[in-house]
């Protein structure tokens, strides 16, 4: 078994009931048991700033699964909540994003999967509700994600009510 992190976001239509569904349809993945999930956070958009606020949450899993696998069952879910990958399109709003941020200790560098994912270390929106779920949770190659926290501005991050 093996202890990883899924980060989910969204900021089109009823984002935080795209979200709840999505943590329950990763607890439903043959092989795949949640174990901790954090409160939802509305988040102001990172990378392109022109578009609206997403809700961002952390769920942490104990799997049986490959990355490359689990990967594969993430973009299903976010497929089945609609979502549409328009070509060349990288940052923009969407229904749902599911990201592989942690698969135990693997570094991987391939086509599709990069894990850690290369901008845990440097994103809030992810780093706040990945420690929430997991405290101790260490980045393979950077160090303790608290760390990483721990030097970077948390403007506008808040949980929902
Ligand atoms: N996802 C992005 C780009 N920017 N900003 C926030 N706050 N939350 C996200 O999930 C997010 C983003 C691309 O995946
Ligand atoms: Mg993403
Ligand atoms: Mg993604």
């Amino acid at each position: 078994m093996t202890l990883a992190a899924v980060g989910l976001g969204a900021n089109l239509g009823n984002a935080a009931r795209t979200l709840r569904d999505a943590i329950d349809a990763l607890d439903n993945v043959a092989g795949t048991r949640l174990l901790r999930a954090s409160r939802l956070y509305r988040t102001p958009a990172w990378g392109v700033t022109d578009q609206p606020d997403f809700v961002n949450a952390v769920a942490v899993v104990d799997t049986t699964l490959s990355a490359r696998d689990l990967l594969d069952v993430l973009l299903a879910i976010e497929r089945d909540a609609g979502r549409v990958r328009i070509e060349g399109e990288r940052w923009g709003p969407r229904i749902l994003d599911l990201d592989l941020l942690l698969h135990g200790d693997a570094i991987i560098d391939e086509p599709g999967l990069r894990l850690p994912h290369p901008h845990l270390h440097e994103r809030a929106f992810a780093l706040l509700p990945l420690l929430e779920a997991w405290p101790d949770a260490g980045i393979p190659g950077i160090g303790p994600a608290r760390e990483c926290a721990g030097v970077m501005a948390a403007d506008g991050i808040e949980p929902l009510p």
